[in-house]
C-alpha cells in the first residue's frame, strides 16, 4: 500500500523519469473520481509533479526519447492519470510546422503554440458551437481504440492558476480547445468515449466543427 504523498514523492525525485508505468490504466477507480483541487499558494511538489508532467510530453515527443523509454506520443497529460488526484493538468502542444517559398520545412525545435501547467483549471465559458478531431481521440489511459467523433465545445475560457501561483484566463480555439477539454475531464473523471455516441460514433451533428 502506498499513499498518494509517497507516489508524488517518487514521482517528483530528480532522477525519476515519468514512463507508461507511472499512467494508471482503465479500470483503476481513480480515472472516474473528482480530483481535488490543489492548496495555493502552490507547494513545492505540486510545481515539480508539474514540470514532470510537461518532461513526460516533451520526452513522449522526442523520437529518441520516446524509443528508449517506450513512451506513446501526447500532447497533454493530467495528474489523476498518475494517480494523483489532484487538479492539475499539462499541455504541450508544438507550433504548426512553417515552410518557405520552396515548400521545404523549416526547422522549428522547442517551438510550442501551447506549454503550459495548469492548475484547478475550469472553462468558465463555452461557445454553442461543437467541435471534434477528425481522427477520434486516444488516451494514454485506454489501451485500447475507441473510434468515433469526441463532440467538445469549439471555443472555450478556461481560468486556471499557473506555476506561480498567479490566476489566469485563456481563450482557447480548434484543436488548442481540444486538449485542455480533454485533460480538465480527466480532473472530473471523465473519458473521451463518454463523449462519443454509441449509436453512431460518427455521426455528423449540426454545426459541429470538424477539426483536422
Ligand atoms: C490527449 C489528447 C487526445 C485528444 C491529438 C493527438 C496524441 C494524447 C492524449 C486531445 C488531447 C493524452 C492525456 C498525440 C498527438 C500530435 C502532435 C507532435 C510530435 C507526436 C505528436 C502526436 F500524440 N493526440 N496523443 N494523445 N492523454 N495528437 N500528436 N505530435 O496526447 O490521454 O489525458 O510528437
Ligand atoms: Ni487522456
Amino acid at each position: 500500500m502506498t499513499t498518494q504523498d509517497e507516489r508524488q514523492n517518487k514521482l517528483i525525485r530528480p532522477s525519476h523519469y515519468i514512463t507508461m508505468d507511472d499512467i494508471i490504466r482503465e479500470g483503476n477507480p481513480t480515472l472516474r473520481g473528482v480530483a481535488e483541487r490543489v492548496a495555493l499558494p502552490l507547494s513545492n511538489v505540486d510545481i515539480l509533479l508539474g514540470e514532470k508532467m510537461i518532461q513526460f510530453l516533451r520526452n513522449s515527443q522526442d523520437p529518441v526519447m520516446a524509443e528508449k523509454l517506450e513512451l506513446r506520443a501526447g500532447v497533454g497529460l493530467a495528474a489523476p492519470q498518475l494517480d494523483i488526484s489532484k487538479r492539475i493538468i499539462a499541455l504541450l502542444v508544438p507550433s504548426e510546422p512553417k515552410f518557405d517559398e520552396e515548400g521545404n520545412e523549416i526547422p522549428s525545435k522547442e517551438d510550442y503554440a501551447l506549454n503550459t501547467v495548469m492548475y484547478n483549471a475550469r472553462i468558465i465559458s463555452h461557445s454553442v458551437e461543437e467541435a471534434a478531431i477528425a481522427t477520434g481521440e486516444g488516451c494514454l489511459s485506454v489501451d485500447r481504440e475507441v473510434p468515433g467523433y469526441v463532440v467538445r465545445h469549439a471555443r472555450v475560457t478556461i481560468e486556471y492558476y499557473d506555476k506561480n501561483s498567479e490566476k489566469k484566463k485563456i481563450r482557447l480555439k480548434g484543436f488548442h480547445s481540444m486538449v485542455p477539454q480533454h485533460e480538465i475531464d480527466h480532473t472530473d473523471g471523465i473519458m473521451f468515449y463518454d463523449h462519443i455516441d454509441p449509436e453512431n460514433p460518427w455521426k455528423m451533428r449540426e454545426g459541429m466543427q470538424i477539426i483536422d
